[in-house]
């Protein structure tokens, strides 16, 4: 009796450890705290429809009306941070398993990045990061895993003064093979950037741009890849 409970117990444990969300943003090195500034979805599962609104912010994402927004120089240094838990731990921040890539999109708000849905042609990708090296398959979700969860990008110190959501987003494709499979995981933070430039990016829509035929979503990776196109076109590097 009590071993069969054990058992139901741990693999409801195992099937919870396969996701993660973002949980930390980091200003210039310095750790803003859990949840801080960001849009926290209501678990870590997946999106998987490239055609849903939930593509934008994730589930609950249209919205950051109880979110704080960070004020930040232009040209400062951003690390996104991601746990399968809502704690810091010895595990593997993201899973493994999970190989694929990095991204991250910036959109300026109208007005307020708190009241900003993030719908339209809005977005411009400033990093992204996919299969490293194919002889030895390292994707960038394995540097993920090695850095403790954390990425980092240079916000361009050409964007404008304002506000804006950043969107951060690992592509999962360890059962990419057929569409829906690929794991989109998004996390979007609220800032406030001043000082800035006069640059007027290309953007591109989320949903909108990704399509369920792109490359870089429906992929087998299990066969000796050789190259690997992230969704979502070039990176704007200001
Ligand atoms: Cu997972």
């Amino acid at each position: 009796m009590k071993l069969a409970l054990l058992s139901v117990l741990a693999a409801a444990a195992i099937g919870a450890h396969a996701h993660f969300t973002l949980q930390y943003i980091w200003d210039n090195g310095v750790d803003q705290g859990q949840n801080n500034f960001l849009r926290v979805p209501p678990n870590n599962n997946p999106v998987t429809d490239v055609t849903s609104k939930d593509l934008t912010c994730n589930v609950n994402g249209l919205s950051g009306a109880n979110v704080q927004t960070l004020s930040i120089p232009a040209g400062t240094n951003i690390t996104f941070e991601w746990h399968q838990h809502a704690q810091r731990t010895g595990e593997d921040a993201i899973s493994g398993g999970h190989k694929g890539a990095v991204q991250v999109y910036v959109a300026k708000a109208p007005s307020t990045a708190a009241s900003f849905d993030g719908q339209g042609t809005v977005w411009t990708k400033i990093y992204s990061s996919g299969l490293l090296n194919a002889q030895s398959q390292q994707w960038a979700t394995d540097v993920v895993n090695s850095n403790g969860g954390k990425h980092s990008v240079v916000l361009p110190s050409s964007l404008p003064a304002g506000e804006y959501l950043l969107r951060a987003e690992i592509i999962a494709l360890h059962v990419a093979q057929s569409y829906p499979g690929a794991q989109f995981y998004i996390g979007c933070a609220q800032v406030k950037i001043t000082g800035g430039g006069s640059a007027n990016p290309p953007k591109i829509a989320l949903p909108g741009a990704y399509k369920s035929s792109d490359p870089g979503i429906t992929v087998n990776i299990y066969n000796n890849l050789q190259s690997y196109t992230a969704p979502g076109g070039a990176v704007w590097s200001g």
